[in-house]
């Protein structure tokens, strides 16, 4: 197990050796005093099968609260820096590792995390860019986007793997690909799995002789275009832009990936024909699926025959997709295939041609279609086991987005519905109630969390029910402590804290939110809305830099905002909050000290969402749709204890047939005043038309209204309404803690096991 004594010592050394004027170097002392004895624990085991799970995105955060707790080292470090007069916290100064967009890259990081807890031997493979999630500031309420310089703190986690670099070949260049390894500590278990990050580097290092020979530009060019394939990630969260750059980072990824790999079998002395005995390969959403050619591409080079480089692959890789929304399944055109991967794309064609002598030839089935590849195709075809992430959106898998899939081969398909790691989640995040928990039920619930359950007595305990209260205001206020420090705005801790947090997208329907709290507003200034509580309504959400609506949404509710919060007649009871910079770390501060959780996205566009889970773990009650994990959330901790409106999915794709959203505003005058305020000049969009522009996605055009956004409106606010009033209530209360008490299936714990048992097979 981990030497507590040892760590000290060399943290105290350390210590007494820089200069800790500089957080920097603080956070230098503390991870390399960790990382020296986490080294003896760091070896691959030499035996058994492990998953290598491929993700373009793994969004970690910050590392070094989670990493002390997982080492069982958080308090000792806090008391051994505070007795040389050190705060630990002043680490929050470091920036977050966003290395992904949102729901899919955290949960490869929660997946990370609670495989090493449960000594589950599984391996995130993926990018090191060079800059991960732009920074989000807004400036007179637009957003704008500033380069994310994650290694400005150093990255002390990793250690650089010069001899395993490997080379990566395009039509054009080739590039060396140097591994980044990262330690993935398990919880208090001495489990040390790894993150391998790849960085792309030139071949040639800058060469001043080529200078001399008049070859200086050409270098340089050289050396841009290799370091640029990891310099950035693509900031689109479900939406796919078929960029030449884009097919680079995928196919290095998979390419350098799947090389380390056949390098460790040589060395093992493990034949390739032996993979599937010794590996499982779970593909995260279409990003990585160019990994299934290129393993044929290395079998081929071996020596083994394409049928059976295919055949080995169809019992390796696996496949979960995380979105329904059509713009974001992943196809390449055979003209920027043939240009960069050349080899890829022959056999690309190969596969293709298997699989129409093998009967596969509906017309939605094509790998590769006039110049076309279909990278869910692909995946579905060759993976032993296809997931979804939702009950519901694995239905939806079946019955639609797969369907000709599904009638082939029923086999494949399988749910495992998401999780989060309640280590991150709850016990570091809300250090308080995990330690009210632990008082009255004991350990072991922290590793097992349908254990929590065991606070169901209590629930009724009157003591517990004010130590739960006196915890959320506590949050509420270091909460508003962070938000009045970084947007100048304060908020009363006795109001309500209703929080929408998650990236930006028509689907998710922060346009809904907004709407509501309009007409809200509009009810209070009138009179007509009586007994309403004070209530501050906070968002959080980034916008891909290039989704005109969804910046156009980021500004109508900064509009929405300032008018609220500098209209004093209403100051005692709404505040609106638009959090610039949502992360995860900002996250960890909202989720614990919020009381309504909005999950309201048209119904049947969720896969599942992951947030809505962790609001659930901290006592928050959900206000949303019967979308994604939200149905699963209801069956859990039952559909009486959350506020639930709107469409099913079943009834959206009804109404959808023959909707007319302009008929809606004509039966809800208010609804329109609302709406109206978007062109009448309540608000101002400084000329760019933006405004104008949702008004226009709301009402006009044969697909106005994609996202029933005012069909829904009505229910949404009775439901928002009911919520309010009941807040404060014993019977408020109760629903908190009994989704408190029943989040225990919402643990990624759960998760990965059923990954481990029915799909890895390890
Ligand atoms: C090619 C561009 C692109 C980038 C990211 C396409 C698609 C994506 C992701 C699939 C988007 C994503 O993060 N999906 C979310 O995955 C979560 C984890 O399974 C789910 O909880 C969310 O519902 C889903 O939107």
């Amino acid at each position: 197990m981990f030497d507590k004594d040892s760590f000290l010592r060399r943290l105290d050394e350390l210590i007494n050796t820089q200069d800790v004027s500089d957080v920097k170097a603080v956070y230098n002392a503390v991870s390399q005093a960790a990382m020296a004895e986490i080294y003896r624990h760091w070896k691959t085991p030499q035996r058994g099968k492990r998953c290598g799970y491929f993700s373009a995105e793994f969004l970690i955060g910050r590392a070094v609260f989670s990493n002390l707790m997982n080492l069982g080292i958080l308090q000792e470090t806090k008391s051994a820096l505070a007795e040389k007069g050190l705060d630990l916290y002043a680490l929050e100064e470091i920036e977050d590792a966003a290395l992904g967009n949102g729901g899919l890259g955290r949960l490869a990081a929660c997946f990370l995390e609670c495989a090493a807890t449960h000594a589950i031997p599984m391996d995130g493979y993926g990018l090191r860019y060079r800059y991960g999630l732009f920074k989000q500031s807004f400036e007179n309420g637009f957003q704008k986007e500033t380069a994310d310089d994650w290694l400005a703190f150093g990255d002390p986690w990793s250690i650089r793997k010069e001899a395993e670099r490997v080379k990566v070949d395009f039509a054009d260049f080739s590039v060396y690909a140097v591994p980044y390894d990262t330690p993935v500590i398990g919880y208090k278990n001495g489990v040390v799995n790894t993150l391998r990050l790849w960085q792309s580097e030139p071949i040639e290092k800058f060469n001043f002789a080529l200078f001399d020979g008049g070859q200086g530009e050409q270098v340089a060019k050289e050396v841009f275009q290799a370091e640029s394939i990891t310099a950035v990630l693509y900031p689109n969260d479900n939406g796919d832009e078929g960029k030449t750059l884009r097919l680079r980072q995928e196919y290095f990824l998979v390419s350098a990936s799947l090389q380390s790999i056949f390098k460790r079998q040589k060395n093992r002395g493990r034949d390739e024909s032996k993979l599937c005995e010794d590996y499982v390969f779970q593909l995260n959403d279409t990003h990585p699926v160019l990994a299934i050619p290129e393993c044929i591409r290395l079998l081929e080079a071996e020596g083994y025959t394409f049928e059976t480089a295919l055949a080995i692959c169809k019992k390796t890789f696996c496949f979960t997709n995380h979105t329904v929304l059509a713009e974001a399944l992943e196809k390449w055109s055979g003209t920027r295939l043939r240009a960069v991967i050349p080899q890829i794309w022959t056999i690309l064609e190969k596969i293709q041609a298997y699989a129409e002598k093998e009967g596969i030839c509906k017309v939605d089935t094509y790998i590769v279609k006039d110049d076309t590849a279909y990278m869910a195709n692909l995946a579905v075809y060759t993976a032993k086991k296809v997931n979804g992430v939702a009950q519901m959106h694995t239905e939806i898998l079946k019955a639609d987005t797969f369907r000709a899939w599904y009638t082939l081969f029923p086999e494949k398909f399988i749910n495992v519905t998401n999780g989060i790691t309640p280590r991150r989640w709850f016990l570091l995040n809300n250090p308080l109630m995990a330690a009210e928990i632990t008082r009255r039920i004991g350990d072991g619930w922290e590793t097992d969390l349908p254990q929590i359950a065991k606070i169901k007595p209590y629930i009724y305990d009157e003591k517990f029910r004010a130590r739960f209260t006196e915890i959320k205001r506590s949050n509420k206020r270091r909460l508003a402590a962070y938000i009045e420090r970084r947007e100048g705005i304060r908020l009363p801790e006795h109001f309500i804290f209703d929080t929408q947090v998650k990236r930006l997208h028509e689907y998710k329907r922060q346009l809904l939110n907004a709407l509501s709290v309009l007409y809200i507003y509009n009810g209070l200034k009138s009179g007509e809305l009586k007994d309403f509580k004070p209530t501050a309504f906070l968002f959080g959400a980034k916008s891909a830099p290039g989704y005109y609506l969804a910046k156009a949404v980021i500004k109508f509710i900064n509009e929405i905002a300032r008018k609220i919060n500098a209209d004093s007649e209403v100051a005692a009871l709404l505040k609106v909050v638009f959090v610039q910079n949502y992360n995860v770390s900002y996250a960890e501060k909202i989720v614990c000290a919020s009381d309504i959780s909005e999950q309201i996205s048209m119904a049947g566009m969720e896969a599942s969402g992951t947030g809505n889970m962790k609001f659930m773990l901290n006592g928050t009650v959900t206000l949303g749709t019967l979308d994604g994990a939200n149905v699963e959330i209801c069956e859990e901790a039952g559909q009486e204890n959350n506020y639930i409106f709107g469409a099913t999915a079943r009834e959206a794709e009804l109404v959808k047939r023959a909707y007319d959203p302009s008929k809606v505003l004509e039966k809800n005058p208010a609804l329109k005043k609302a709406v109206d305020s978007l062109v009448d000049g309540t608000f101002t969009d400084d000329g760019t038309g933006m405004l104008k522009a949702v008004h226009e996605s709301l009402l006009c055009g044969a697909e106005a209204d994609r996202y029933l956004v005012l069909y829904d409106f009505d229910s949404y606010v009775k439901a928002k309404l009911s919520a309010n009033r009941e807040y404060g209530t014993e019977a408020f209360t109760t629903k908190c803690l009994e989704n408190m008490a029943n989040a225990g299936k919402f643990s990624a714990d759960r998760s990965v096991k059923e990954y481990a048992k029915l799909i890895w097979e390890l």
